[in-house]
């Protein structure tokens, strides 16, 4: 997959780009990440992306004429032409569902906004789709980009330890996770559920679905509302604690 940002903060993309799963999945060519400054494509002297907005208010808003020049001049070197999203507060809220579809794609063309808000006319001509990463208020795009693209990168196909955990995550969809334990059996008084150490795979299979259950119940009841539940998800349920 091609991915193209633009912002004018393109320093905030190497640290995070550069590590871990991310890192592996571009260098195995899975994944090419480019980020364009937006200050190269303006035209004057001072390299201004911003301005005051028509009717007044508070604050400053992006200028057109440098995301369309961005746009034009991305578009024209990338191939496919890439799925336009604008990271914007006003966006639909990433989901998983949604990281999938967006991984089924070629190449993305990512635009992050700061200051006030970017002038309508750049959602109108240029954007596909804005996308907002959670109802809290972040001082730019450029972090929601970068969850974006982590969202997606491990799930392309062939992303480095994909198989297992994608699978995994489609059947535990809608739940949050078990409890997970590692070596030693015992620290400082805390024992491992009992259930885990005996090898019995079916009973760990239940108990940990279980767990999942009454978890989400608990944590996450706007999730459960919305679980499918299984005969043996109903049993699992009615057990005593
Ligand atoms: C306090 C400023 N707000 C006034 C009504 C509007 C506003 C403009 C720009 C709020 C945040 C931002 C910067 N945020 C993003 O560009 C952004 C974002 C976010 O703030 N939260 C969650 N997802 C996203 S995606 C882009």
């Amino acid at each position: 997959m091609r991915v193209d940002v633009v912002t004018i903060f393109p320093e905030i993309f190497g640290g995070p780009l550069d590590c871990s799963i991310i890192k592996r999945v571009r260098d195995s060519g899975l994944l090419d990440v480019r980020v364009h400054n937006l200050r190269d494509f303006t035209t004057d002297k001072h390299h201004v992306v911003d301005d005051y907005p028509f009717g007044g208010g508070a604050g400053m808003l992006m200028k057109p004429e440098p995301w369309f020049a961005a746009v034009e001049s991305i578009r024209e070197d990338a191939e496919p032409p890439p799925h336009t999203v604008f990271l914007t507060p006003q966006g639909a809220v990433l989901t998983q569902a949604k990281a999938r579809e967006l991984a089924q794609r070629p190449a993305l063309l990512l635009l992050c906004g700061r200051y006030e808000g970017v002038d309508e006319r750049v959602r109108e001509a240029l954007v596909d789709e804005e996308i907002s990463v959670g109802d809290y208020v972040l001082t730019g795009g450029e972090l929601p980009a970068l969850v974006l693209i982590d969202a997606v990168a491990r799930l392309l196909p062939g992303a480095v330890g994909n198989e297992d955990s994608v699978a995994d995550e489609s059947f535990s969809e809608g739940l949050i996770e078990y409890p997970q334990y590692t070596r030693p059996r015992s620290f400082r008084g805390l024992e491992v559920p009992e259930v885990l150490l005996g090898g019995h795979h079916e009973q760990i299979r239940k108990w940990r679905r279980k767990q999942a259950l009454l978890r989400t119940r608990e944590r996450r009841p706007e999730l459960f509302e919305h679980v499918t539940l299984s005969e043996e998800d109903v049993e699992l349920l009615s057990e005593d604690s």
